[in-house]
């Protein structure tokens, strides 16, 4: 990391995902010159702390990013569209983590195991795009495979935590869980069914394929980071009562000769990840322990004895983290080190 530091400054900072982007900011000693943390005008008044400072929340508005050299957005689709051209006008390069920008063929959709070099057309738009939780944890592992095997075609089933729709589905998954286990009437308000005790198969809105926008986030985000459309891949996004972490089920068909020994030796060895994986004494990862940490823990790994060249594994990550936070403030430092 260079001597230099940087004006930040993070929109949505009083949310889920800012919260946490703050936090990786401090945990990992991020250059700062001066921070400023943006939300909407019902945050104003709110104070958050940052290295040990108390610091008082903005309303972002047109005219926050003068000064700012990068500014890290989590305040949903619409402020990103709307903000992230003006903070880029104003000099200021955008890391955004909503999907506004992640299709837009100039603007580099980056995963920094993957694809860094990507970082370098920032320059187009002054915008980084960061991928959906999903796609981050399910790339990272398929990446060193896709180099050394060539990936065919990919069947993933995900099993996501309610942290991924904010702190009010935590909340909807905690109340319903008393409720129901006191035989009281409980509310609906973030998903349509109840979350307790169930699960999901709906993960953002319905489209006329019959997919979910979020199953259609995984295939066109990996196809898009990979530069390789000829991957076929294909997801079911399922909703599931647990706080923190995302599950993924991936079946990963290859076009050279590999065994799952060899696919976890190289797992082994690929940046992000740790192998978690001996069944025979109860080891397998698991979302209680993913929370909380940057790496995507990775078992399960197995032979799909119903083809050649095929292996079957259980990949889960803290979505909040590495999905998200984390994996913005790793673009960032790349930025920094690289370009500014
Ligand atoms: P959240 O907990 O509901 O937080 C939303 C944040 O946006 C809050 O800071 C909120 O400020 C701010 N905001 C809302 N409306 C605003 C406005 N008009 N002007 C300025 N700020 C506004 O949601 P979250 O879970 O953190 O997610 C936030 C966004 O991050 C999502 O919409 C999504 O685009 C993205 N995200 C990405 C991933 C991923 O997979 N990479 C995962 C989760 C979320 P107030 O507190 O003042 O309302
Ligand atoms: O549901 C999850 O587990 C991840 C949610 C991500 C999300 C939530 C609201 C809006 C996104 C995203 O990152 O794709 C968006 C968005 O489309 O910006």
């Amino acid at each position: 990391m260079s001597a230099k530091k940087f004006n930040i400054a993070v929109a949505g900072a009083t949310g889920a995902v800012g919260n946490q982007m703050i936090a990786c900011l401090e945990e990992r000693n991020f250059p700062i010159e001066t921070i400023k943390l943006l939300a909407s005008s019902r945050s104003v008044g709110r104070r958050l702390d940052f290295r040990g400072e108390s610091i008082a929340v903005e309303e972002l508005t047109e005219s926050s990013f003068k000064g700012v050299d990068v500014a890290l957005f989590s305040a949903g689709g619409g402020i990103s569209e709307k903000f992230a051209p003006l903070a880029a006008e104003d000099g200021c390069v955008v890391i955004d983590n909503s999907s506004a920008w992640r299709m837009d063929p100039e603007v580099p959709l980056v995963v920094p195991e993957v694809n860094p070099h990507a970082i370098a057309q920032y320059k187009n738009k002054g915008i980084i795009a960061n991928p959906n939780c999903s796609t981050i944890q399910m790339v990272v592992v398929l990446h060193p495979l896709h180099q050394k095997y060539g990936v065919r075609r990919v069947v993933v089933s995900t099993y996501q935590s309610v942290s991924g729709t904010g702190q009010k589905a935590i909340d909807e998954l905690d109340l319903q869980t008393r409720a129901i286990l006191n035989f009281k009437e409980y509310e609906k308000k973030v998903y349509p069914h109840a979350i307790a005790f169930n699960c999901l198969p709906h993960i953002d809105v319905f489209l006329e394929n019959g997919y979910t926008k979020e199953e259609m986030k995984m295939v066109n985000e990996t196809l898009k980071i990979f530069e390789d459309d000829t991957i076929g891949i294909t997801a079911t996004t399922v909703r599931v009562p647990v706080f923190y972490g995302h599950s993924e089920s991936i079946n990963i068909e290859m076009k050279e000769n590999v065994t799952a020994d060899e696919v976890r030796t190289l797992l082994e060895k690929s940046p992000g990840i740790k192998v978690v994986d001996d069944p025979e004494n109860n080891i397998y990862p698991m979302a209680i322990d993913a929370a909380g940490q940057d790496l995507i823990l990775v078992g399960r790994i197995r032979n799909d004895e119903s083809i050649p060249n095929c292996v079957n594994m259980w990949v889960v990550a803290d979505n909040i983290r590495k999905g998200a936070a984390t994996n913005t403030v790793q673009i960032a430092e790349f930025l920094v080190k690289e370009y500014l």
